[in-house]
C-alpha cells in the first residue's frame, strides 16, 4: 500500500526558535518515519514581508542545516527549497483565480502582520496572497497530513476550502488535506508576552530561544522570562506566563505540566527557572552539536538533490492541473 504524505515548510526569515521546534519539526522527525515526507524552506512566503537578499541567502541555508541537524533524514524526506520549483509559483497564480478575498482579509495572520504597518494602503499583495500560496505548496504534492502549530490552522482550512472547490469546478484532482497538530508545542507562547507566540519577528531577542543560542543567552533569557505578579508554582490559566514556561518544560521532558508544576510547587521562580534554562539547553546541544558539524557542501546537495525530486511531482501535478483547466491543448 502507498504511504500517506506529510509536507510542511518553514520561512527563513528569522532565527529559527524553540516554538517552530516543538510546534512542528519535533513531530516532522517521528512521522518521517511513517509517511512520504516532503519538508520545504519556504523562501517565496518569507519574501511576503521585507527581507534583506544577503540576510535572506544566508538564512535558507541555516534552515536547511538545522532540518538535518534536528534529525529530518534526506534518505527518508525530500528537503528543498521553494523557489527552486516553479510550479509552487504558478499554481498559486490559477488557484488566485478562485479565491474570494474576502477570505484572505479576515485571515488573522495577515490582520496580525498587516497591523505592524503604518498604513494599510501599502501592505504588500503578497502578504494578503500568502495563504494562496500555502494552499498551492500543499496541493501540489497531493498532501494528507500538514504538522504545523496551531497558528496555521486557518491556512489549512482555506486549503481544503480551495481544493474542494477547485474539484467541483474542474473535476477531482487535489487531495483534501488534514492538519496535524499535536496539543504538546502547539503554541509556545512569547518569553517576554504570554499572550502572543513565540516569534521570529517579534522586536525583542527575549520573545524566543532561539535553536542556536548558547547556554549562557537560553540561561539569560529564561532567568528575565516574565512571570506572574503572584508567588507559587501551578499550571492554571490564571498565570498565562508560568503556564507557557511549564508547557515549554513539558514539550522537552515526557512529564506532564501538571507533574512539574507540583514537583517544583514549594520553590520560588528562581530555583523553577534555573533547572528549565539547564533543561533546554540540554535538550538543544545535540541539535547544536550536529549543526556545528554539518558541511556547507553536505547541505547543498541535500538541496539539489531535493529540487530535483520535488520538481518531478509538481511537474506532473501542474500537468495535469493545466490540463483541467483547458490550457493543455
Ligand atoms: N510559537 C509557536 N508555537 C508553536 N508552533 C509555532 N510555529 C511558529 N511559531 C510557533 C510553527 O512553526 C512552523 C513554521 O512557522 P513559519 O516559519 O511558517 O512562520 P510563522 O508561523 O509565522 O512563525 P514565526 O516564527 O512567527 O515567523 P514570522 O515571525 O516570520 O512570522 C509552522 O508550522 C508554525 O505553525
Amino acid at each position: 500500500m502507498n504511504k500517506q504524505r506529510i509536507f510542511s515548510g518553514i520561512q527563513p526569515s528569522g532565527n529559527l526558535h524553540l516554538g517552530n521546534y516543538l510546534g512542528a519539526v519535533k513531530n516532522w522527525i517521528k512521522l518521517q518515519n511513517d509517511y512520504d515526507s516532503i519538508f520545504c524552506i519556504v523562501d517565496l512566503h518569507a519574501i511576503t514581508v521585507p527581507q534583506t537578499p544577503q540576510e535572506l541567502s544566508k538564512k535558507i541555508f541555516e534552515v536547511a542545516k538545522l532540518y538535518l541537524a534536528a534529525g529530518i533524514d534526506p534518505g527518508k524526506s525530500i528537503i528543498f527549497v521553494q523557489s527552486r520549483v516553479n510550479e509552487h509559483a504558478e499554481l498559486m497564480w490559477l488557484l488566485n483565480t478562485i479565491t474570494k478575498t474576502s477570505d484572505l482579509t479576515k485571515m488573522t495572520q495577515f490582520k496580525d502582520k498587516s497591523a505592524k504597518e503604518a498604513n494599510f494602503e501599502s501592505v504588500s499583495a503578497g502578504l494578503l496572497n500568502y495563504p494562496i500560496l500555502m494552499a498551492a505548496d500543499i496541493l501540489l504534492y497531493d498532501t494528507n497530513l500538514v504538522p504545523v502549530g496551531e497558528d496555521q490552522l486557518q491556512h489549512i482550512e482555506l486549503t481544503r476550502k480551495l481544493g474542494r472547490k477547485f474539484n467541483q469546478q474542474f473535476g477531482e484532482t487535489f487531495v483534501i488535506p488534514e492538519e496535524f497538530i499535536r496539543k504538546e508545542g502547539k503554541r509556545i507562547m512569547g518569553l517576554d508576552n504570554p499572550l502572543d507566540k513565540m516569534s521570529k519577528s517579534a522586536s525583542s531577542e527575549y520573545n524566543r530561544i532561539n535553536l542556536l543560542d548558547s547556554p549562557e543567552i537560553i540561561t539569560k533569557k529564561i532567568m528575565k522570562a516574565i512571570t506572574d505578579s503572584e508567588q507559587g508554582i501551578e499550571y492554571s490559566d490564571q498565570k498565562p506566563a508560568l503556564k507557557n514556561l511549564l508547557n515549554i518544560f513539558s514539550s522537552i521532558t515526557n512529564l506532564t505540566p501538571e507533574k512539574i508544576a507540583s514537583t517544583y510547587k514549594d520553590n520560588g521562580y528562581k530555583e523553577f527557572k534555573e533547572d528549565l534554562a539547564e533543561a533546554v539547553v540540554d535538550y538543544l546541544k545535540p541539535i547544536q552539536e550536529r549543526y556545528n558539524k554539518i558541511s556547507d557542501e553536505t547541505v547543498k546537495k541535500v538541496l539539489d538533490n531535493g529540487a530535483a525530486r520535488a520538481r518531478k511531482l509538481a511537474q506532473i501535478k501542474m500537468k495535469e492541473v493545466k490540463k483541467k483547466m483547458g490550457m493543455i491543448i
